[in-house]
C-alpha cells in the first residue's frame, strides 16, 4: 500500500514538473521571441534621400512583422565603401544594400544597359521603364549574381564638376575625373577626352582638395552634400547620365526567411519608393538653392548635341544583346 503511494506520489510530481516546463516554456517563448535582427549598408548621411528612403523601408518591414524583423540601417559607410560592401552582400555578411547600379554592374554586368549615356529622354521616361517589365526583369536577374532585387530609387542626373571653368566637352580634356568603380563610367569619362581615376566616394574630397583629381561627376543632391561643391566649384549640368539607384538583399539571407515574410519585405520595399522619390525631389531643389547661394559658377546647356556625340561610340561598343535591351528602352513612351 505504502508502495503504491510513493509510487503514485512521484508520478504526481513528475507530471506537475512537466506541466510547469512545458506550459513554462510556452509563454517564454512567445514573450521572448527574440527578433531577426538584418542590417542594411548606405553610403550617403542619414538625411539623405535615399537613407531616408532605406529608414521607410524598414520601418514597413518592421510594422507588417509586428517587430519579428528588425533591418538596422547603417549610413554614411559605416559598413565600408559601395563595392566592398556589394562583396559583403554577395556572401551573406551583410543582408540588404541601397547602391547606385553602376558599381553593381560588375557583379551584373547587363546593369550597363540601364545606364548608358544619355539613354533616357528625362526622368519620367526613366521611371516608365523602371516600372514596366523592363526593371522587374532587371530586378529578377540580379538573383543570377546572389541578390534579391527589391525597388529601385531616384538618382537625378549626374554631371560634372571641376576646379577650373568648363563649358564644353573640350575643356575636360587632359582633366582628372574621378569615377564610380564602374567600367562603364570610365569608358564615359575618357569619351570626353578626359582621363578617369576610379575612386570610393569618400575619397573624392579629399582628392580634389588636394589637387589628386580635378574634379569628379555627380547628381545635385550628391554635390551638396558630400561638401565636393566648396572644392569644385564649376558645375555644368550636362547630364551624362541617369543612373537608377537599387534596393537589394542577400540571397543568402533571403533564403534563410519565410516565404510569408519575404512577400512582405519585397512588398515594403516598393511601398517605400513614393516616399523616396518625394525626398528626392524635396533635396534636389534644397541642394540646386545652397550651390547658388555658395556663388558656385552652374552652367546651364540649352543644346547639349556636342556631349552626346562624344558619347555615341559607346552604344557602338555594347554587346549585341545589350543593344538590344537599349532599343528596347528607347521604345518606351
Ligand atoms: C551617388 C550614389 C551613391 C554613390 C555615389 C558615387 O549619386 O547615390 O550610391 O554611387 O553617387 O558617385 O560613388
Amino acid at each position: 500500500m505504502k508502495k503504491k503511494m510513493l509510487l503514485c506520489m512521484v508520478i504526481l510530481v513528475i507530471m506537475s514538473m512537466t506541466a510547469f516546463a512545458g506550459g513554462g516554456s510556452e509563454t517564454t517563448t512567445e514573450e521572448e521571441v527574440e527578433p531577426i535582427i538584418l542590417r542594411l549598408a548606405e553610403t550617403h548621411a542619414s538625411d539623405y534621400p535615399t537613407t531616408l528612403g532605406d529608414y521607410k523601408f524598414a520601418e514597413l518591414v518592421e510594422e507588417r512583422t509586428d517587430g519579428r524583423i528588425v533591418i538596422e540601417v547603417f549610413h554614411s559607410k559605416q559598413l565600408g565603401e559601395e563595392k566592398a560592401v556589394i562583396e559583403q552582400v554577395q556572401f551573406g555578411a551583410i543582408d540588404f544594400t541601397r547602391v547606385s547600379i553602376s558599381p553593381l554592374a560588375a557583379f551584373y554586368k547587363p546593369f550597363d544597359a540601364l545606364q548608358m549615356p544619355y539613354l533616357y529622354r528625362n526622368a519620367d521616361h526613366m521611371w516608365q521603364v523602371l516600372n514596366s517589365s523592363i526593371g522587374d526583369e532587371f530586378l529578377a536577374g540580379v538573383e543570377d549574381a546572389n541578390f534579391i532585387g527589391l525597388c529601385w530609387y531616384e538618382s537625378g542626373a549626374r554631371s560634372f564638376y571641376v576646379k577650373t571653368p568648363i563649358t564644353s566637352p573640350s575643356d575636360l580634356v587632359g582633366l582628372k575625373i574621378r569615377v564610380q568603380e564602374s567600367a562603364l563610367m570610365v569608358g564615359l569619362v575618357e569619351s570626353f577626352g578626359a582621363i578617369a581615376q576610379p575612386m570610393p566616394f569618400g575619397e573624392v574630397y579629399s582628392a580634389i582638395q588636394t589637387g589628386v583629381i580635378d574634379g569628379a561627376e555627380n547628381n545635385w543632391p550628391s554635390y551638396y552634400s558630400t561638401g565636393h561643391y566648396e572644392v569644385a566649384t564649376n558645375y555644368i549640368i550636362d547630364e551624362h547620365t541617369r543612373v537608377p539607384e537599387i534596393l537589394i538583399a542577400s540571397k543568402l539571407t533571403f533564403d534563410k526567411i519565410s516565404a510569408e515574410d519575404q512577400a512582405i519585405i519585397m512588398q515594403a520595399a516598393k511601398d517605400s519608393v513614393d516616399y523616396q522619390r518625394q525626398m528626392w525631389t524635396e533635396f534636389e531643389k534644397v541642394s540646386m538653392d545652397a550651390v547658388e547661394a555658395n556663388g558656385n559658377v552652374v552652367t546651364i546647356l540649352s543644346d547639349n548635341s556636342a556631349w552626346q556625340a562624344a558619347v555615341q561610340p559607346m552604344y557602338d561598343a555594347l554587346d549585341a544583346e545589350l543593344q538590344a535591351v537599349v532599343v528596347k528602352i528607347r521604345a518606351v513612351k
